[in-house]
Protein backbone atom coordinates (compact mmCIF):
# COMPACT_ATOMS: atom_id res chain seq x y z
CA UNK A 1 0.00 0.00 0.00
CA UNK A 2 1.44 3.65 -0.78
CA UNK A 3 2.06 5.04 2.36
CA UNK A 4 2.80 8.62 1.00
CA UNK A 5 -0.86 10.53 0.42
CA UNK A 6 1.07 13.46 -1.85
CA UNK A 7 1.87 10.24 -4.57
CA UNK A 8 -1.66 9.61 -4.68
CA UNK A 9 -2.82 12.65 -5.33
CA UNK A 10 -2.67 15.14 -8.58
CA UNK A 11 -3.17 19.00 -8.54
CA UNK A 12 -6.90 19.00 -8.98
CA UNK A 13 -7.91 16.15 -6.54
CA UNK A 14 -7.09 12.34 -5.08
CA UNK A 15 -6.67 9.64 -7.99
CA UNK A 16 -8.49 7.64 -5.82
CA UNK A 17 -12.59 7.74 -6.06
CA UNK A 18 -13.52 9.20 -2.50
CA UNK A 19 -15.67 6.43 -0.55
CA UNK A 20 -18.48 8.66 0.26
CA UNK A 21 -19.39 8.64 -3.50
CA UNK A 22 -22.22 6.23 -4.13
CA UNK A 23 -22.91 6.89 -7.99
CA UNK A 24 -21.07 6.95 -11.31
CA UNK A 25 -22.27 8.01 -14.36
CA UNK A 26 -20.62 7.55 -17.95
CA UNK A 27 -21.11 10.97 -19.64
CA UNK A 28 -20.04 11.62 -23.51
CA UNK A 29 -18.09 14.38 -24.29
CA UNK A 30 -18.95 14.72 -28.53
CA UNK A 31 -18.70 17.20 -31.04
CA UNK A 32 -17.16 17.68 -34.71
CA UNK A 33 -13.83 17.62 -35.31
CA UNK A 34 -11.75 20.50 -33.41
CA UNK A 35 -14.50 22.00 -31.16
CA UNK A 36 -12.52 21.04 -28.14
CA UNK A 37 -13.62 17.88 -26.34
CA UNK A 38 -9.75 17.06 -25.61
CA UNK A 39 -9.66 20.36 -23.97
CA UNK A 40 -12.61 20.32 -22.35
CA UNK A 41 -11.93 16.88 -20.51
CA UNK A 42 -8.57 18.31 -19.88
CA UNK A 43 -9.80 21.31 -17.85
CA UNK A 44 -12.53 19.43 -16.20
CA UNK A 45 -11.01 16.08 -15.06
CA UNK A 46 -9.23 16.38 -11.70
CA UNK A 47 -6.90 13.10 -12.66
CA UNK A 48 -4.62 13.19 -15.39
CA UNK A 49 -6.65 12.69 -18.37
CA UNK A 50 -6.43 9.87 -20.68
CA UNK A 51 -5.21 10.98 -24.27
CA UNK A 52 -5.30 9.32 -27.63
CA UNK A 53 -3.45 12.45 -29.47
CA UNK A 54 -1.40 12.23 -32.71
CA UNK A 55 0.24 14.36 -34.84
CA UNK A 56 -1.69 14.81 -37.94
CA UNK A 57 -0.34 14.40 -41.01
CA UNK A 58 -0.65 15.50 -44.74
CA UNK A 59 -3.23 12.71 -45.29
CA UNK A 60 -5.24 14.27 -43.28
CA UNK A 61 -5.52 17.49 -44.82
CA UNK A 62 -8.61 16.42 -47.32
CA UNK A 63 -10.00 14.31 -44.47
CA UNK A 64 -10.41 16.33 -41.61
CA UNK A 65 -11.24 20.14 -42.33
CA UNK A 66 -8.94 22.74 -40.83
CA UNK A 67 -10.80 25.68 -42.52
CA UNK A 68 -11.26 27.94 -38.85
CA UNK A 69 -8.79 25.76 -37.10
CA UNK A 70 -5.52 27.74 -36.74
CA UNK A 71 -2.75 26.25 -34.43
CA UNK A 72 -3.81 22.80 -34.25
CA UNK A 73 -1.01 20.01 -34.83
CA UNK A 74 -3.16 17.32 -33.09
CA UNK A 75 -6.07 15.31 -32.99
CA UNK A 76 -7.84 12.59 -31.00
CA UNK A 77 -7.55 9.26 -32.56
CA UNK A 78 -9.54 6.60 -29.90
CA UNK A 79 -10.59 8.45 -27.00
CA UNK A 80 -10.48 11.01 -24.56
CA UNK A 81 -10.99 9.88 -20.70
CA UNK A 82 -11.39 12.36 -17.54
CA UNK A 83 -13.06 11.78 -13.92
CA UNK A 84 -14.99 14.74 -12.06
CA UNK A 85 -16.66 14.26 -8.79
CA UNK A 86 -19.28 16.45 -8.67
CA UNK A 87 -21.22 16.18 -5.49
CA UNK A 88 -19.85 14.12 -2.39
CA UNK A 89 -21.81 10.90 -3.75
CA UNK A 90 -21.47 11.45 -7.46
CA UNK A 91 -18.60 10.41 -9.59
CA UNK A 92 -18.84 11.56 -13.39
CA UNK A 93 -16.71 9.22 -16.10
CA UNK A 94 -16.21 11.75 -19.04
CA UNK A 95 -15.49 9.27 -22.25
CA UNK A 96 -14.41 11.90 -25.78
CA UNK A 97 -15.51 10.76 -28.94
CA UNK A 98 -14.18 11.82 -31.99
CA UNK A 99 -16.93 13.40 -34.52
CA UNK A 100 -15.73 12.11 -37.52
CA UNK A 101 -16.91 9.48 -40.02
CA UNK A 102 -13.97 7.14 -39.54
CA UNK A 103 -14.30 6.74 -35.79
CA UNK A 104 -18.42 5.62 -36.07
CA UNK A 105 -17.65 1.95 -34.70
CA UNK A 106 -16.22 3.67 -31.91
CA UNK A 107 -19.61 5.18 -30.99
CA UNK A 108 -21.04 1.97 -30.54
CA UNK A 109 -18.79 0.47 -27.37
CA UNK A 110 -18.96 4.71 -26.30
CA UNK A 111 -22.75 5.04 -26.37
CA UNK A 112 -23.13 1.68 -23.93
CA UNK A 113 -24.11 2.78 -20.49
CA UNK A 114 -23.85 6.39 -21.06
CA UNK A 115 -26.18 8.80 -19.26
CA UNK A 116 -26.21 11.52 -21.63
CA UNK A 117 -23.76 13.45 -23.86
CA UNK A 118 -22.62 17.03 -23.66
CA UNK A 119 -22.56 17.81 -27.49
CA UNK A 120 -20.16 21.27 -27.96
CA UNK A 121 -20.89 23.42 -30.84
CA UNK A 122 -18.64 25.72 -32.41
CA UNK A 123 -21.18 28.48 -33.98
CA UNK A 124 -19.06 29.08 -36.86
CA UNK A 125 -19.26 24.90 -38.46
CA UNK A 126 -22.59 25.14 -37.27
CA UNK A 127 -23.06 22.35 -40.51
CA UNK A 128 -20.50 19.89 -38.76
CA UNK A 129 -23.17 19.48 -36.41
CA UNK A 130 -25.94 18.37 -37.51
CA UNK A 131 -24.33 14.46 -38.35
CA UNK A 132 -23.16 14.34 -34.64
CA UNK A 133 -26.96 15.52 -33.16
CA UNK A 134 -27.94 12.59 -35.71
CA UNK A 135 -25.48 10.14 -33.62
CA UNK A 136 -26.39 11.10 -30.29
CA UNK A 137 -30.51 10.99 -31.18
CA UNK A 138 -29.44 7.35 -32.59
CA UNK A 139 -28.34 6.04 -29.53
CA UNK A 140 -30.97 7.23 -27.49
CA UNK A 141 -28.99 9.70 -25.44
CA UNK A 142 -30.37 12.83 -24.18
CA UNK A 143 -27.65 15.43 -24.28
CA UNK A 144 -27.14 19.28 -23.83
CA UNK A 145 -25.42 21.97 -25.95
CA UNK A 146 -22.15 23.53 -25.27
CA UNK A 147 -21.40 26.41 -27.34
CA UNK A 148 -18.11 26.59 -27.58
CA UNK A 149 -17.16 30.17 -28.36
CA UNK A 150 -14.26 30.73 -30.34
CA UNK A 151 -14.61 33.84 -31.98
CA UNK A 152 -16.80 36.44 -29.79
CA UNK A 153 -17.70 37.90 -33.04
CA UNK A 154 -19.06 34.64 -34.38
CA UNK A 155 -21.93 34.53 -31.74
CA UNK A 156 -25.47 33.62 -32.53
CA UNK A 157 -27.88 34.06 -29.68
CA UNK A 158 -29.33 31.21 -27.72
CA UNK A 159 -32.69 31.78 -30.02
CA UNK A 160 -30.57 31.29 -33.25
CA UNK A 161 -28.50 28.40 -32.36
CA UNK A 162 -32.02 26.46 -30.98
CA UNK A 163 -33.77 27.07 -34.18
CA UNK A 164 -30.35 26.24 -36.72
CA UNK A 165 -29.74 23.30 -34.82
CA UNK A 166 -33.92 22.49 -34.37
CA UNK A 167 -33.53 21.86 -31.01
CA UNK A 168 -36.12 20.81 -28.83
CA UNK A 169 -37.60 23.53 -26.45
CA UNK A 170 -36.03 21.35 -23.09
CA UNK A 171 -32.58 20.69 -24.56
CA UNK A 172 -30.10 23.29 -23.10
CA UNK A 173 -27.79 25.47 -24.34
CA UNK A 174 -25.19 26.80 -22.32
CA UNK A 175 -22.13 29.32 -23.50
CA UNK A 176 -18.87 28.03 -22.78
CA UNK A 177 -15.08 27.99 -23.35
CA UNK A 178 -13.74 24.64 -22.62
CA UNK A 179 -10.29 25.88 -21.99
CA UNK A 180 -12.00 26.91 -18.71
CA UNK A 181 -12.68 25.02 -15.89
CA UNK A 182 -15.45 27.05 -14.39
CA UNK A 183 -17.53 27.63 -17.58
CA UNK A 184 -16.87 24.00 -18.49
CA UNK A 185 -18.37 22.56 -15.25
CA UNK A 186 -21.35 24.99 -15.52
CA UNK A 187 -21.98 23.35 -18.73
CA UNK A 188 -21.58 19.91 -17.33
CA UNK A 189 -23.66 20.68 -15.20
CA UNK A 190 -26.60 22.17 -16.77
CA UNK A 191 -26.36 18.49 -18.80
CA UNK A 192 -26.73 16.99 -14.81
CA UNK A 193 -29.46 18.95 -14.40
CA UNK A 194 -31.46 17.89 -17.12
CA UNK A 195 -30.31 14.28 -16.92
CA UNK A 196 -31.89 14.78 -13.08
CA UNK A 197 -35.12 16.40 -14.29
CA UNK A 198 -35.63 13.36 -17.31
CA UNK A 199 -35.29 10.57 -14.58
CA UNK A 200 -37.46 12.31 -12.34
N1 LIG B 1 -10.68 30.23 -28.30
C1 LIG B 1 -10.98 28.99 -27.90
N2 LIG B 1 -10.18 27.98 -28.30
C2 LIG B 1 -10.48 26.74 -27.89
C3 LIG B 1 -11.58 26.48 -27.05
N3 LIG B 1 -11.65 25.13 -26.83
C4 LIG B 1 -10.63 24.59 -27.51
N4 LIG B 1 -9.91 25.56 -28.13
C5 LIG B 1 -8.75 25.35 -28.99
O1 LIG B 1 -9.23 24.68 -30.15
C6 LIG B 1 -8.29 23.71 -30.60
C7 LIG B 1 -8.96 22.36 -30.74
O2 LIG B 1 -9.28 21.87 -29.46
P1 LIG B 1 -9.30 20.29 -29.13
O3 LIG B 1 -9.62 20.22 -27.68
O4 LIG B 1 -8.09 19.62 -29.63
O5 LIG B 1 -10.54 19.84 -30.00
P2 LIG B 1 -11.08 18.35 -30.19
O6 LIG B 1 -12.56 18.46 -30.37
O7 LIG B 1 -10.60 17.46 -29.13
O8 LIG B 1 -10.40 17.98 -31.57
P3 LIG B 1 -10.33 16.53 -32.29
O9 LIG B 1 -10.08 15.50 -31.24
O10 LIG B 1 -9.17 16.67 -33.24
O11 LIG B 1 -11.63 16.37 -33.00
C8 LIG B 1 -7.14 23.72 -29.58
O12 LIG B 1 -6.09 24.49 -30.13
C9 LIG B 1 -7.75 24.40 -28.37
O13 LIG B 1 -6.79 25.13 -27.62
C10 LIG B 1 -12.39 27.59 -26.62
O14 LIG B 1 -13.38 27.44 -25.89
N5 LIG B 1 -12.04 28.81 -27.06
MG1 LIG C 1 -9.61 15.69 -29.30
Amino acid sequence: MDSNPSSAETAQGSIYVSSAVTNAAKILVVGHFAVGKTTLIGSLSEITPLRTEEKMTQASVHVDDLRGVTGKTTTTVALDFGRLTLSEDLVLYLFGTPGQQRFMQLWEDMARGALGALLLVDPARLEETFPVIDLVEGYGLEYAIAVNTFDQSAAYSEAEVREALDLLPDTPVVYCDARDQRSSAEALIALVRHLLERAA
